[in-house]
């Protein structure tokens, strides 16, 4: 019997832990094998701790820039990336793909697999992600059968998107030597569910090579699907958990989703926090930085915390860690507009914030202290005052205890100071422990720190690393609060505080220091029977000035820079690749003599610490041109060009069905994507009375209405994006006819300007909502019972680099009048705004100072009150529509790349009315300026 159960227990555990891949010994050259258990992913049985960051390369059209993005995730101790691969923006039309450019994805894997950071590849075919269709190809709508089901049609359109991408995950995942850790299939696949679609994606996965495990995000939790379990189940479910939700004009909510613990959803697999929310749409129009304070530091030490000693999870997934820019046409128009900024650590214009800071100090934590990989539920420490809540976990094998202490009152705001009555593993103490409102704190006890053995702190754990055979620690507290840390030692060390108020007592083998978090304190003891160390004592503003980067001679601490992006020792050398926003000290702690950042050797002297001290040089002034010389031309209304294409179908896979044949959908014939015109031809009587236009734009978006030339009016374009009730009547405009405008037996022109502001996502699974159409949805003339015979002209399939999603159907951008390059017939008179479309163009030279990485964005501080959108264009870059007096956002990320030394600046204008006077004022701003190390020689990891 007992013998059974043992013989039971290990066939559980072995099954467990088996390795998911298991690659043949001989060929392994950096292939490694993915594994996990309860506890946590296993790379060649060494556990991970997987902390990600989420990041989406398609809304930022420079692959040098992913570069730097993804060194910003890694130099924050994230130890991946989550990455989510959107199929439309590689698809202009069905069977037709591009890997290329900015979309060349075996780029970025391969930039992720020499940064070192593995990647949780998440390629849809559906990814919602508040993009156009939600990463569905436009082309999607016209195809018939269920989107997100096992409906063939859906299915052989995915079926060619996944045999294109799925083949290039493949060679990248970590059992071929690559980064890809994980694969996620489908997003948050809860509502009208279909397991055979969930096993075929699976199924599709394993058959072009993929041998990671596969997860998925689960939505919210609740009842619905969770795949977990039965038909269909991944072997790692996770969920997605917003627990500030959208909100942004009140950044002072306090976890109105809920608590955001993550919940285990399988026995066998780690706790998966896919999505983790770490910053926010703007729904509402605040601007992100008010969504940046909704999901700001103290809502991440609440809740972030609080999560991972609750959950235990050991993969987590922050979205986003980067929004960047939702370019040409890829917003999904009811939830965005172009900036994807997010409120995100790092912003738009990539530059670092307090946010990111935060998930410095917690990532630093996460992964270095390894005990955290593998722990269990534990009793926790009572502490006197039952207004502070501690949770705790514990390693079954250390022993180390994980205390998160934190306010019972989850949104209380007293500054509460107790004591937990706490058992570690070295004894049991009377823990003194603050709590201020809206903060919490992970305290450890138990913990082998390098040689050193810290038997507790009430100070939180930074980072520490062993450099020439002496540890090297940062522990840190709030400014002005009082912490302690006992460690414990043999005999009686010698302790040296070389900076700062520290108080140091030794006692039953229990050194204790005592000090007040201000500034920086360092303390060095030596004896002990220990090897020695050095202990940094900060605030979180001079912990999160540490950088921890990993090298060849094992990781390295250094303190100053705006970013450290690598570090390697070469000899006696330590080589950095860092940035400056200002002049500032760089010290280093690495078992080296000299060093160099950006390939410069920096003087330097040898401190107390037992560090190397230099300073490095602020950047220089950035100085922008001016943006003059304007030229114009204005954009025929397309009253009579031939070329059109006729629009007559009368059938559409849309369970949305018109309100007037023939079905006027731009998508049906091939548009799909920015404004769609349309001309409709009738034979007068001289009778009409009213034209009754319904248009689908989604929200934002406008459409502009002509009769024999002559302009009757504007309206905003129906967004739809309900699924019940469908409106029967979106978007709806009535113009009358001018009196004497059409006579009898004349042939009447009708011109019809659509704006499509992008397509709607598929959240419901339902094709109602995303198969909604764009363009005209009916036509009616009142007074006529004559046919109209009707034409449409919009986007060209793709813009060659720029790809499917860059352009629109104006007549200027057919004619490639964004493009860079003159083609004449641009005049120098300055242009009135007119109804209808108009453009405008200049060039301006960048002269930037070499070795800086200088962001730049243009800003529009135009008065609100006239009606028009800018479509912005930059060397033929559509990187985003301004609406004047429409949102909040007046500046446009242009990122290097995409900006060269000289460049052309075009603006598509829509006018709803005649106005004086052009788009003005609009000028360069700069929105970062560092010295950079990121373009000096990089060293691959692996
Ligand atoms: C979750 C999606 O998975 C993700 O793609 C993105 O849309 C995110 O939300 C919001 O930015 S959906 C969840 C909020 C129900």
């Amino acid at each position: 019997m007992r013998l059974l159960a043992v013989a039971l227990v290990l066939l559980g555990s072995l099954a467990a832990t088996t390795p998911v891949v298991a690659a043949p010994a001989a060929e392994t050259g950096g292939r490694h094998e993915v594994s996990y258990d309860r506890y946590s992913l296993m790379v060649d049985g060494e556990r991970v701790m997987l902390w990600s960051g989420e990041f989406h390369y398609f809304r930022l059209p420079s692959p040098e820039l992913w570069r730097d993005i993804l060194e910003k995730i890694r130099a924050a101790g994230f130890t991946g990336v989550s990455l989510y691969f959107h199929w439309g923006y590689h698809s202009p039309s069905p069977g037709v793909y591009d890997f290329t450019g900015v979309r060349d994805v075996d780029r970025l894997l391969r930039m992720a697999d020499e940064l070192g950071l593995y990647v949780v590849a998440r390629p849809g075919p559906y990814i919602n992600a508040e993009t156009s269709g939600g990463g569905f190809p436009a082309w999607l709508k016209t195809v018939e059968g269920r989107a997100r089901s096992s409906d063939p049609g859906y299915r052989a359109a995915y079926t060619e998107w996944l045999g294109h991408l799925n083949p290039i995950i493949a060679r990248h995942q970590v059992s071929r030597g690559g980064s890809v850790i994980a694969y996620n299939v489908e997003n948050e696949y809860a509502v009208n569910v279909d397991a055979a679609y969930m096993e075929d994606l699976q199924r599709q996965a394993r058959d072009a090579g993929i041998d990671v495990p596969i997860v998925h995000n689960n939505c919210c939790g609740g009842n619905l699907a969770n795949w977990s379990s039965g038909k269909g189940a991944v072997q790692i479910p996770g969920v997605d958990d917003y627990p500030q939700s959208f909100d942004c004009h009140n950044p002072d909510a306090w976890g109105p989703w809920g608590d955001g613990v993550t919940r285990r959803l399988r026995d066998d697999a780690p706790v998966y926090a896919a999505e983790y929310q770490a910053g926010a749409i703007d729904l509402n129009n605040a601007g992100y930085d008010k969504c940046r304070e909704l999901t700001g530091p103290s809502y991440m030490k609440v809740f972030y915390k609080n999560n991972a000693i609750a959950s235990g999870a050991t993969m987590f997934g922050y979205y986003m860690t980067f929004g960047g820019t939702s370019w040409g046409w890829l917003p999904q128009p009811n939830d965005v507009y172009t900036s994807y900024d997010y409120g995100s650590a790092i912003t738009e214009s990539r530059q670092l914030t307090a946010k990111y800071d935060e998930f410095k100090r917690q990532g630093y934590f996460m992964t270095t202290v390894a005990p955290l990989t593998k722990t269990d539920a534990a009793t926790a420490p009572v502490p006197a005052d039952p207004a502070v809540l501690a949770r705790a976990r514990a390693n079954p094998d250390t022993g180390t205890q994980f205390v998160l202490v934190r306010q019972a009152d989850l949104a209380g705001a007293a500054d509460l100071s107790t004591t937990l009555d706490w058992t570690t593993p070295d004894g049991r103490y009377q823990v003194p422990v603050r709590v201020n409102g809206r903060d919490a704190k992970i305290l450890v006890a138990g913990y082998d720190l390098g040689g050193q053995r810290l038997a507790w702190s009430s100070s939180e754990v930074l980072t520490h690393v062993t450099v020439s055979g002496r540890d090297v620690a940062v522990l840190y507290g709030r400014d002005g609060e009082q912490g302690s840390t006992v460690l414990r030692y043999d005999s009686a060390p010698t302790v040296q505080v070389l900076d700062g108020e520290v108080r140091h007592s030794y006692e039953d083998g229990d050194l204790r220091l005592d000090y007040r978090h201000t500034g920086l304190a360092r303390v060095l003891v030596t004896g002990g029977g220990r090897q020695p160390l050095l202990l940094m004592l900060g605030t979180d503003e001079t912990a999160a000035r540490f950088w921890r980067q990993d090298t060849s001679a094992g990781p390295v601490l250094v303190r100053g820079a705006s970013l450290v992006r690598s570090a390697e020792v070469r000899g006696d050398r330590l080589a950095l690749r860092a940035d400056t926003d200002r002049a500032s000290d760089v010290e280093v702690f690495a078992p080296v003599r000299h060093l160099t950042v950006g390939g410069r050797p920096v003087p330097v002297r040898r401190t107390p610490s037992g560090s190397l001290l230099g300073s490095l040089p602020g950047p220089e002034q950035v100085r922008l041109p001016a943006l003059t010389n304007w030229r114009h031309r204005a954009e025929p209304p397309g009253f009579d060009e031939s070329g059109w294409t006729t629009a007559d179908k009368t059938t559409t896979a849309s369970p949305i069905k018109p309100k007037t044949l023939p079905v006027l959908y731009a998508d049906e014939y091939g548009h799909h994507n920015g404004n769609v015109w349309y001309r409709g031809r009738f034979t007068a009587t001289g009778a009409e009375k009213t034209v009754s236009v319904n248009a689908i734009t989604g929200r934002r978006g406008i459409y502009l209405v002509w009769l024999n030339g002559r302009y009757l009016g504007s309206a905003p374009g129906g967004t739809q994006a309900d699924s019940e009730p469908v409106n029967p009547d979106p978007g709806r405009g009535d113009f009358a006819v001018p009196e004497g405008l059409l006579s009898a037996g004349q042939q009447a022109t009708l011109t019809v300007l659509v704006e499509n502001m992008g397509h709607n996502d598929d959240w419901t699974a339902d094709d109602v909502r995303h198969k909604q159409p764009r363009g005209l949805f009916g036509v009616a003339v009142e007074g006529s019972t004559a046919p109209i015979s009707w034409q449409i002209r919009g986007s060209l399939p793709t813009d060659g680099e720029r790809g499917p999603m860059n352009t629109g159907g104006l007549y200027g951008e057919r004619a490639g009048w964004h493009l860079p390059g003159d083609g004449g017939g641009w005049q120098n008179t300055p242009g009135e705004l007119t109804p209808g479309v108009s453009w405008y163009r200049t060039t301006f030279r960048l002269d930037l100072p070499r070795g800086h990485d200088v962001s730049l964005g243009l800003r529009f501080d135009d008065t609100t009150d006239r009606d028009y959108r800018v479509l912005v264009f930059v060397n033929g870059w559509n990187m985003g529509q301004y609406l004047n007096g429409v949102g909040p956002q007046r500046e446009f990320v242009l990122p290097a790349g995409v900006l060269r030394d000289h460049n052309t600046l075009t603006f598509a204008v829509i006018s709803t009315e005649a106005a004086q006077g052009d788009p003005g004022p609009v000028s360069l701003v700069t929105l970062g300026n560092h010295r950079t190390g990121a373009g000096a020689d990089r060293e691959p990891r692996r």
